[in-house]
């Protein structure tokens, strides 16, 4: 089992990066890696643990049908190119597609570090993912993520592409064996694989996703169908149903072309790198959102406990992960700031204390979130029929951060030109202050930052003239304090993020999306020291996602509420970097509420088994168990 984690100066222990150099693909990084001897690891021969990040159940009650994408064997693959497949729509799926799962499963066996992965469609990231630490047993684990959204990649011939480094050698013996299935659920009965329908056959719109897409639309053989977008004839602008929450009809990736293999991640590694993509949007454009996907690896694994940079000079440190606490994710376009990223501080599955996450991994390490901005306010620039330029940046980069976008837009099927214009533009400078209280190695560093962005603007579609509104406004607050020479470290952090988009004809509002999140993060870390290189490190980790969405249109009103949090304690005592004994405890609450449903559970796990596991779709478990 492998660990990664930070140490700083209390034994200035601070690993090399691994003779894994000269390859382009990035991977997680091999800094204060520690790992676990297999002696600590549950029995050999016992079956396979399985590992899991609790998550909402998602797909359908009856079996889907299955698509298989690919299977991979990802052995020594730093630095080669990434695993591709063939991706051909299932004809033999019946429509109408109503939800879209991407079914991720792995197994491995051996010791091996976590790494980092991701999966694209034609260059439209689909998954990032962070893969499961095996035991000398062997582990195996799944992810399961809804991916509707996309439906409008799955319904073309794509080229998949699994990109997965990983580093397999004497010591570090884990070969992932990876499946990728595409399951879809549909209201009918899926026809069975030998009654397939003849591949030739066209690719049907699927009724259950409106679907407009533009080289169907203007192609004279399919109608308008802009009827759906109204409840009926005769139906004034005020019932108009903006089909704010179904897929979009395109997805232009904002990913690095990379040869034949489709696009994929920029690794952004400075503030100065800029992630840029140049692309001709179609004219019919009525509404966009850009999807940011990103993660952090290298000396920003933990950016969030990274001290100032003043304070490694001062105390003649080089080496070490520095930059501060803060980080922000930019995205232009045309090179004028649209929106921000504050991101979840995702802990992969060697993070901290390795032994907090098995068999339970933390909050989004399985499944990362991605970060959705609304640009609609600005599609009127989109229309121009000119070349645009999303770029992205990473404020205070110091390390390795893989980002990409997918652009989703929503194309109009009854006109090819759409209009518009932007009414008002607001982003006034981010605020970002850092006080620094420090006298050698112990010192309080309180880092608050703020930012709002705000836009509207106006399009005229086949919908009428829709005035939109995004406005995003955020809060980050870190007090990182070291004490005893630094062998204590606590950090407190709290990230806020509202956003309020509402679009409306001249008389009403069709369309209003209120979200909230908050990503509070707590850890406590003491290290002893001991003989030679060995010490022990005590770790008390609190953490939560929470989010709540609020959307009201004319047809449909519905809310979610997430709360998922974890606490974790433990110990471990290392020497080099091996973890010789240790313990890790977690207990999670994942709280879900919505309008249609819910799904609450309580987790408590310890050292390798689950001790506490209760689910309640009823939403009854009492709140006093965690
Ligand atoms: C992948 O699929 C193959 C063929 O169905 C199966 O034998 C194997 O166990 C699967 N592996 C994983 C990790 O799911
Ligand atoms: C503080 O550091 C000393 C060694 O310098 C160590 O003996 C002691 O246990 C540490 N205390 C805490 C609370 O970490
Ligand atoms: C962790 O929490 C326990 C109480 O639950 C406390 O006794 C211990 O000192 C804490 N350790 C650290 C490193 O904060
Ligand atoms: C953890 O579990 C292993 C295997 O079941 C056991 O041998 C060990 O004593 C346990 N450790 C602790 C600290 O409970
Ligand atoms: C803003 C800031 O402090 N940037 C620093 C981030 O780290 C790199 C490398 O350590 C420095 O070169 C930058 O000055």
């Amino acid at each position: 089992m492998e660990g990664s984690r930070r140490r700083f100066f209390f034994f200035l222990v601070i690993a090399t990066f691994s003779s894994e150099t000269g390859g382009h693909v990035l991977h997680s990084s091999n800094r204060h890696r520690l790992r676990k001897q297999p002696s600590d690891s549950p029995a050999a021969g016992s079956t396979p643990a399985v590992f899991f990040e609790v998550a909402r159940p998602v797909g359908g009650s009856s079996p889907p049908c299955s698509s298989f994408i690919m299977q991979h064997a990802f052995a020594y693959t730093y630095g080669l190119p990434s695993a591709v497949a063939n991706y051909t729509p299932p004809s033999y799926c019946s429509t109408p597609w109503d939800q879209i799962v991407l079914k991720w499963s792995g197994t491995c066996k051996g010791r091996q570090y976590d790494r980092i992965a991701a999966v694209w469609f034609g260059g439209v990231e689909i998954l990032r993912t962070c893969t499961a630490e095996p035991t000398s047993s062997g582990i195996y684990w799944e992810v399961r993520k809804d991916v509707t959204r996309f439906a409008s990649v799955f319904k073309e011939p794509q080229l998949v592409v699994l990109e997965l480094a990983n580093v397999v050698d004497d010591t570090y013996t884990g070969i992932f064996n990876i499946n990728l299935t595409l399951e879809i659920y549909s209201s009918k009965r899926h026809l069975d694989h030998v009654n397939r329908v003849s591949d030739n056959e066209d690719i049907v719109v699927n009724e259950g996703i409106p679907s407009h897409n533009a080289k169907h639309a203007y192609n004279g053989n399919l109608q308008c169908n802009f009827e759906k977008f109204v409840d009926g004839p005769g139906e004034t602008t005020s019932s108009l149903v903006f089909p704010a929450n179904s897929p979009a009809d395109l997805i232009i990736p904002i990913a690095k072309a990379d040869g034949l293999s489709g696009g994929h991640w920029f690794d952004l590694t400075t503030e100065s790198d800029i992630a840029s993509v140049s692309f001709n949007p179609p004219k019919n454009i009525y509404r966009a959102v850009l999807e940011v996907c990103v993660s952090f690896h290298g000396t920003d694994e933990f950016w969030y406990t990274n001290p100032p940079t003043d304070y490694l000079e001062a105390n003649g440190l080089t080496g070490y992960p520095g930059n501060g606490t803060f980080r922000e994710v930019q995205i232009f376009l045309d090179d004028v700031i649209v929106g921000a990223v504050w991101p979840f501080p995702v802990i992969f599955t060697g993070g901290i204390n390795p032994l907090y996450w098995r068999p339970a991994a933390a909050i989004g390490a399985y499944n990362l979130p991605s970060y959705d901005i609304e640009i609609t306010p600005f599609v009127g620039l989109f229309v121009d029929g000119a070349e645009h330029t999303i770029s992205m940046s990473v404020k205070n980069a110091d390390g390795s951060w893989p980002v990409n976008g997918n652009l989703h837009l929503w194309l109009d099927p009854c006109t090819s030109q759409t209009l518009g214009g932007l009414l008002n533009y607001d982003a006034p400078l981010s605020s970002l202050n850092t006080e620094l209280d420090f006298e050698g190695l112990d010192g309080t560093f309180h880092t608050s930052a703020g930012r709002k962005i705000a836009s509207s603007g106006y399009i005229v579609s086949s919908l009428g003239t829709l005035l939109v509104s995004a406005s995003y406004s955020y809060e980050f607050e870190n007090i990182l304090v070291y004490q005893n020479s630094s062998s204590v470290q606590i950090v407190t952090q709290d990230t806020m993020v509202t956003g309020e988009i509402i679009i409306k004809t001249p008389s009403n509002v069709v369309f209003s999306q209120h979200t909230t999140s908050s990503f509070p993060f707590y850890l406590s870390s003491s290290d002893y020291s001991g003989a030679n290189s060995m010490y022990t490190e005590e770790c008390n980790l609190t953490h939560a996602f929470n989010q709540d969405i609020l959307t009201v249109s004319s047809s449909v009103s519905m809310f979610e509420s997430l709360k998922n949090s974890q606490a974790a304690e433990g110990s471990m005592t290392v020497v080099g970097s091996s973890v010789t004994t240790g313990i890790g405890a977690l207990q999670q609450h994942f709280d879900f509420q919505s309008s249609e449903g819910c799904y609450d559970r309580i987790l408590h796990t310890k050292n390798y088994s689950i001790s506490y596991d209760v689910t309640d779709l009823s939403c009854q478990v009492s709140k006093a168990s965690l």
